[in-house]
């Protein structure tokens, strides 16, 4: 299991967050997602041999938002 912190760009509300942590989750390998509205952050918990960060920062790209 691993874990990282990606800054994630161009969030301004609830629905933000809502829309990149079900992006997320809907990758196989990704365990649990925190995003904050405040920090401009989302916190990934997920098995590092199932799931790669390049298919974590498409999946944000996917919801319209940008990895920093
Ligand atoms: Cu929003």
């Amino acid at each position: 299991m691993a874990n990282i912190v990606l800054k994630i760009k161009g969030m301004s509300c609830q629905h933000c967050v809502m829309s990149i942590t079900k992006s997320l989750k809907g990758l196989k390998g990704v365990k649990d997602v925190k995003v904050s509205l405040e920090k401009g952050s989302a916190e990934i918990n997920y098995e590092d041999n199932l799931v790669t960060l390049s298919q974590m920062q498409e999946a944000v790209d996917d919801a319209g938002y940008t990895v920093e």
